[in-house]
């Protein structure tokens, strides 16, 4: 077959973690394996695919250059030309969308997407999950386009965020006065209605940060230092080093063992900056806390069960955080300390996924496209569907985050909030 099949196999390979193992489960006999189930290709389509991946890359730097220049026409046409030449480019299609919607064609960004999903041509070498999971991304990506609204990036008084005491909970509080961000441009907001919540910012698959929506939690007691040790120190749990957790999650990798109490005890020592992410079950912590309304199904699609297993009970030292990443929309609450996010909006190319998240978090020169904010403790903050993140924590912090999945047809529900038809 072909290099579609190349390129099918690459999605389904970064996408599917079940899969990915299985075929590398097969070792020699890989390729094998993937022709009898029906992904027919060979060394040379996927060495050519990884050669088209390359130009397809460098297509998109021209676009992303002239966006940035300002030269919004050159930047449409260079973003056009491109996705004529890779008609089944993944990365140019979803680009595209993010230029039209920048350059304010939303006539043209309507018209294409309904054409997308319609009959999915562009999409033909994607089956089934994949395919929901491209679409998802372009519905996360349309939103963006569609509704740009400094209203929901009004910044927060930095002055006055950071902790007021050594400890909280028990835990340390130090933070390294270099660290704190010189920038905060996610919206805040106190307890939001279901309703509000939802068309300001689920339709919209906006970044926010929500107050007041743990205050009933048992975890601000139960999580505590103490008691916590108390209940869960004798826990058996894996320890990453940090920047590495979200590449072990989805790979699998197996890493450190070792018992809650220790860990707490060494994890501002160590060298490696450790984090728990995904330390405990969700039946485990499920009394300390209850997900708030604003997440509930059907609005968020995954089911309660996918829910438990997508639960990431985390806790780490000053430094500790996860690298860029991107999944289905998700809650992420913290109970205790001070932590740092790194936003960049769905259509980001990969030239992040790599990047030095420390490094990041002392530098006063952040690239402009990087959107930042710092959670204090007690907040919330909601995670749009495939938004690329990374976290860096300021302090000690405690907390949990939970994946929620995606918006059944986004651009539709977007189109109705903005009343767009
Ligand atoms: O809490 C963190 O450090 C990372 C969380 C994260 O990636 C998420 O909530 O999706
Ligand atoms: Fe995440």
């Amino acid at each position: 077959m072909s290099i579609q099949a190349a390129r099918a196999f690459h999605e389904r390979a970064f996408s599917d973690n079940e899969f990915r193992r299985a075929v590398e489960a097969k070792g020699r006999e890989g390729l094998q394996f993937l022709n009898d189930i029906g992904y027919a290709f060979d060394v040379e389509h996927w060495r050519k695919l990884q050669q088209t991946l390359k130009e397809e890359q460098a297509e998109a730097a021209l676009t992303i250059e002239n966006l940035s220049q300002g030269d919004i026409t050159a930047a449409l046409n260079a973003s056009r030309n491109s996705l004529a030449k890779f008609p089944l480019s993944w990365q140019l299609l979803d680009l595209h969308v993010a230029v039209l919607g920048h350059c304010g064609a939303h006539a043209e960004c309507k018209t294409f997407l309904r054409e997308l999903y319609a009959d999915h041509p562009r999409l033909v070498y994607l089956d089934g999950p994949q395919r929901q999971r491209a679409l998802d991304i372009l519905g996360a990506t349309f939103a963006f386009a569609l509704a740009q609204n400094p209203e929901l990036q009004k910044a927060r008084d930095l002055a006055t965020a950071g902790p007021t005491a050594p400890t909280a909970g028990g835990w340390s509080m130090t933070l390294k006065a270099e660290v704190w961000p010189d920038r905060h441009q996610v919206a805040v907001v106190a307890c939001p209605t279901v309703e509000d919540f939802a068309a300001r910012f689920a339709y919209r698959n906006r970044p926010v940060l929500l107050q007041g929506l743990t205050d009933d939690w048992s975890a601000k007691d139960t999580w505590r230092r103490d008691p916590f040790l108390k209940t869960h120190g004798q826990t058996t749990v894996q320890v990453h080093p940090a920047r590495d957790v979200v590449e072990n999650l989805r790979t699998g990798q197996p890493t450190e063992q070792m018992l809650m109490s220790d860990y707490a005890t060494q994890m501002s020592a160590r060298g490696d900056v450790p984090y728990i992410f995904k330390g405990l079950d969700s039946a485990a912590i499920a009394a300390d806390f209850d997900e708030p309304d604003q997440f509930a199904a059907p609005l968020f699609s995954n089911a309660v069960e996918k829910r438990h297993e997508r639960t990431f009970f985390y806790l780490g030292p000053a430094g500790s955080g996860v690298g860029f990443h991107q999944h289905v929309a998700a809650w992420n609450a913290l109970v205790y300390g001070y932590k740092i996010w790194f936003f960049i909006p769905p259509h980001a190319i990969q030239r992040y996924r790599n990047a030095n998240i420390t490094a990041l978090a002392f530098s006063d020169d952040v690239p402009e496209e990087i959107i930042k904010c710092v959670q204090c403790q007690g907040e919330v903050l909601f995670v749009p569907q495939y938004w690329h993140h990374a976290t860096y924590n300021l302090t000690d912090c405690i907390g949990v985050a939970r994946e929620i999945g995606t918006i059944d047809n986004l651009p539709q529900r977007l189109r109705d909030a903005l009343s767009l038809a």
